[in-house]
C-alpha cells in the first residue's frame, strides 16, 4: 500500500479522527434506545467501526512514516501508538460482543472493556490532537475525495450487512445479545438489598402498603425484555400492577420511583399505563437479587429505568426531562 503525498495522510486521519468521535456519540446515544423502537441506530456504531477496519491499513502506511520521522517528538509517536492499540481493542471488544459467543476476559465483560477502551481513546485522541494538531484545508474536501468517502460509506454499509448476517445474528438493535435469565446488575454500586418482608412497607402518595396489600392488588401477567446497557436482554414473564392503577390521578407532571437504597428515576404522567410494579417473575416472587419484594417493569426502556427494592411512589411536579438522562448514582 503507497499513499501518494502527505495530504492523502492528512484525509485518512480526518477521517479516522471524525470516525472516532462519531463512534463515541453513537456508542453513548446507543445507550439509550429503547427495546422497541423502530430504527436500529447501533448499526450506525457498527459501521464506523468497520469502516475504521476498512481503511486502517492506508492508516498503517501514515504511521509506519510517521514512526519513521526521526524529527517526530517521541511523546507523539506513544500517542499514536497507545491510540491504535485503544482503538483496535475496542473494536475488536465491541466485534466480539456483538456474536453474543463470548462474554469474559479474564475477569472482565467485554462490554467493560469496550467502554474502558473507548474512553481510553476518546481521551488520547484528544491528547493527541492537542500535540498534533491535524489542520483540515479546503483541498481535502475536492471531488475525488468526496468520491473515496461515498466509496468508504458503502464498503462500511456492506460489511456491517455482512456482519450482522454471519456473525452477530443474535443482537437486537439495542446492540444487546441475548440471556436466558437476566444477571443481577446494578447501574452504578447499589448492592443487593435483603429487605425484611415484615418491615417493608410501599408509600404511594399519602398511603403505606405492606407487603400482603401489595399481593393482594390485581395482577397481570405479561412478557418484557429487561435489556440493559451493559450489552445483554432477557426476555421474561412478569406478574405486577400499572403504575397507572396504583397511583391517584392528579394535576402532577411525573411519579417519582425512589429504591430503598434511594436509586430513583421519574417517569412521566402520561406514561403510566406502560410502567409496572412487579412482585414476580415467572410465577415465583423475585429473588432479593432481582429486587425483592417489588420492583419496576418498564417494556420499552432500558434496565436503568427498572428500579429495584422499591419502596416509594410519588406524585410529583418534576417533568421527567428535568432528571439526568442516565442515572448519577
Ligand atoms: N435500586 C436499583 N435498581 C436498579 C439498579 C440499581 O443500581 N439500583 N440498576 C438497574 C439496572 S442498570 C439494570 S440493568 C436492572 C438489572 O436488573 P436485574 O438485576 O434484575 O437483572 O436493574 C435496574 N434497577
Ligand atoms: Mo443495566
Amino acid at each position: 500500500m503507497r499513499l501518494r503525498s502527505r495530504q492523502a495522510g492528512r484525509r485518512v486521519d480526518l477521517v479516522l479522527g471524525l470516525l472516532l468521535v462519531a463512534g463515541g456519540v453513537t456508542g453513548l446515544g446507543g445507550m439509550a434506545i429503547g427495546v422497541d423502537w423502530p430504527v436500529d441506530p447501533i448499526q450506525l456504531h457498527a459501521a464506523g467501526a468497520l469502516a475504521i477496519l476498512l481503511i486502517a491499513p492506508w492508516k498503517a502506511v501514515v504511521v509506519r512514516r510517521g514512526l519513521g520521522r526521526a524529527a517526530r517528538p517521541r511523546r507523539i509517536k506513544a500517542l499514536s501508538l497507545t491510540l491504535a492499540v485503544l482503538v483496535l481493542v475496542t473494536i475488536g471488544s465491541g466485534l466480539l460482543h456483538s456474536t453474543g459467543h463470548a462474554e469474559y476476559v479474564g475477569p472482565l465483560t467485554l462490554m467493560q472493556i469496550h467502554v474502558g477502551a473507548a474512553v481510553g481513546a476518546l481521551v488520547t485522541l484528544v491528547a493527541h490532537f492537542v500535540l498534533h494538531r491535524v489542520r483540515p484545508r479546503r483541498a481535502d474536501a475536492d471531488r475525488r475525495a468526496l468520491l473515496r468517502l461515498g466509496v468508504l460509506g458503502a464498503g462500511a454499509a456492506a460489511a456491517t450487512a455482512a456482519w450482522d448476517t454471519w456473525a452477530a445474528t443474535d443482537r437486537r438493535f439495542s446492540g444487546s445479545v441475548p440471556k436466558a435469565q437476566p444477571r443481577v446488575t446494578s447501574w452504578f454500586d447499589d448492592g443487593i438489598q435483603r429487605v425484611d418482608p415484615a418491615a417493608w412497607r410501599l408509600r404511594v402518595g399519602a398511603e403505606s402498603l405492606d407487603l400482603a396489600a401489595m399481593r393482594a392488588l390485581p395482577h397481570e401477567s405479561f412478557t418484557a425484555a429487561l435489556d440493559c446497557t451493559s450489552g445483554w436482554y432477557s426476555d421474561q414473564e412478569w406478574a405486577g400492577v400499572r403504575l397507572s392503577a396504583l397511583v391517584p390521578a392528579g394535576e402532577w407532571r411525573s411519579v417519582e420511583v425512589r429504591s430503598v437504597t434511594g436509586y430513583a428515576r421519574w417517569f412521566g404522567a402520561d406514561t403510566l399505563d406502560d410502567v409496572w410494579l412487579v412482585t414476580q417473575r415467572a410465577g415465583s416472587p423475585l429473588s432479593y437479587g432481582h429486587g425483592f419484594p417489588a420492583r419496576i417493569v418498564a417494556p420499552g426502556r432500558r434496565g436503568f429505568w427498572w428500579v429495584k427494592w422499591v419502596t416509594s411512589i410519588q406524585p410529583s411536579d418534576r417533568p421527567p426531562w428535568a432528571q439526568s438522562p442516565y442515572p448519577l448514582s
